[in-house]
């Protein structure tokens, strides 16, 4: 919403990049993880601008005449952004980038910085420092292990002594449940993370489990996901693998990777984990000719970004060409389909259901199986772009998604999710940020690394 309305009158000039500028310049800043800033960011009542987007619009190239091309908006916001960091647009006292990091509104008089530091504050809803090693075994082992202790276990816990022992066993308890079928086996806690990325539908599963209708079986994305995140694997495989992974026995359950699966059917040069897994081919594109569905789906269920909530938005220039004649270069489309629609060139050869060549990777797929089509359709490039960076195709789309920061903050946030129980709070917002910091960096992308620290922060621990 920031970039639809931001310094502009009217919603025909509007500039969806806006969101993706802002959280460049503040890529720590609360209001960009996993989310995208608000209208109220720069306005009261769009089109009328809050203090904050007025001081913006001031700052935004001035001097050229309005309204600013997609470029030149481009072009003057980080620096309108940083010209007016140290104001205090809104009389509140805190600075705007004060405000910014801090999850408070730059433009709202009466939306003020949390006073949560750590040990101090004066309000008492923020928590102080109460990191409670009791409360985190119990609440360890319940969350990974799925049980509650027992008194022995409790007595036991608490005689090690020093909080450092405590520390210590409390990690090593989580590696042993991080082993358990409550967490890794069939329909367990990792499981529950993938739902809403494979989006199961019982009835047209084939395997194990088979519906009615077998299509694809799903099972095969959920034993990769599950892979990727456990044990000493790279998260961003779920997205890259040219593998498969094969589940196993229960108690313990056992994942294996392997180079093939006669339930998966594009060949290895082509694959790039779940995205190019059966199911989701069956799944997302369908009938479809230009797959933007299984683009999106990628997008928010790997990223967290909602390209139908206006969320990641990275304009194309020149774009939607609109080569499938969908009508997508309406003023009420372009705006979403100049990011979409390069998002999803890159699947053109990536064929749905349609018989003998179901689940595959297709050359020249368009021109082969949508003859009837309208002629432009096979003008489709497999080129696109993604975050604003050009790709040749599927797999380089998944490393640059699998090496964003996106991928990074929403890996993150599913468990903060599953295990806070709600997505970051500006006042967890600093322990959030160095969690996803720490995953990309020293981890190394190892879940399990991650979740050491993450049972480790005040937000998990305090009760
Ligand atoms: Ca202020
Ligand atoms: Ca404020």
């Amino acid at each position: 919403m920031l970039g639809l309305l931001l310094g502009f009158a009217t919603p025909v000039a509007a500039k969806p990049g806006g969101p993706g500028l802002f959280c460049a310049e503040y890529p720590t800043a609360p209001a960009c993880q996993g989310t995208q800033p608000a209208c109220t960011y720069c306005h009261v009542a769009p089109p009328q601008r809050n203090t904050y987007g007025a001081a913006l619009e001031g700052s935004l190239a001035p001097g050229k005449p309005r309204p600013l091309s997609d470029a030149d908006f481009a072009q003057a916001l980080p620096a309108a952004l940083r010209a007016i960091a140290t104001e205090d647009t809104d009389g509140d006292q805190a600075p705007n980038q004060f405000e910014i990091e801090q999850g408070s509104l730059p433009g709202d008089a009466r939306s003020l910085p949390p006073s949560g530091v750590c040990g101090g504050g004066e309000n008492p809803q923020f928590k102080v420092c109460q990191y409670d090693t009791r409360f985190v075994y119990r609440r360890m082992l319940s969350d990974f292990c799925g049980v509650s202790p027992t008194y022995v276990q409790v007595q036991t816990f608490l005689e090690l002594g020093s909080e450092e022992k405590k520390r210590a066993f409390i990690d090593q308890e989580l590696d042993r449940c991080l082993q358990s079928d409550f967490w890794r086996g069939k329909h367990g806690q990792l499981w529950k993370l993938a739902h809403p990325k494979i989006r199961p539908v019982g009835s047209i599963k084939s395997g194990e489990d088979a519906g009615q209708i077998p299509l694809a079986d799903y099972y095969d994305d959920y034993a990769l996901f599950a892979w990727s995140q456990t044990d000493d694997h790279d998260a961003r495989e779920v997205l890259t693998a040219r593998y498969f992974v094969k589940r196993s026995g229960t108690n313990p359950t056992t994942y294996t990777s392997v180079n093939t699966l006669s339930s998966q059917t594009v060949d290895a040069a082509h694959r790039a984990g779940n995205m190019t897994s059966a199911w989701t081919l069956t799944a997302f594109v369908m009938f479809t000719a230009l797959p933007r569905n299984a683009a999106s789906q990628m997008y928010r269920a790997y990223l967290g970004l909602d390209v139908a909530r206006q969320e990641g938005l990275h304009s194309v220039p020149s774009e939607p060409r609109d080569y499938d004649a969908k009508g997508v270069q309406a003023e009420q489309c372009a705006a979403c389909h100049a990011t979409l629609d390069p998002l999803s060139y890159p699947y053109r050869n990536y064929n749905g259901i349609s018989g003998a060549l179901s689940n595959r990777y297709v050359p020249n797929r368009l021109e082969l199986l949508f003859p009837n089509e309208v002629a432009t359709l096979k003008q489709t490039p497999e080129k696109g772009v993604i975050l604003g960076q050009p790709v040749n195709n599927l797999l380089e789309w998944a490393q640059v998604a699998s090496n964003s920061d996106a991928f990074a903050i929403s890996t993150v946030t599913d468990y903060w999710k599953l295990l806070i129980g709600h997505a970051p709070t500006p006042e967890e917002n600093e322990e959030f940020v160095r969690t996803w910091q720490a995953l990309r960096g020293p981890h190394n992308y190892r879940v399990q690394k991650m979740l050491h620290d993450l049972i480790r922060t005040e937000a998990y621990g305090a009760p």
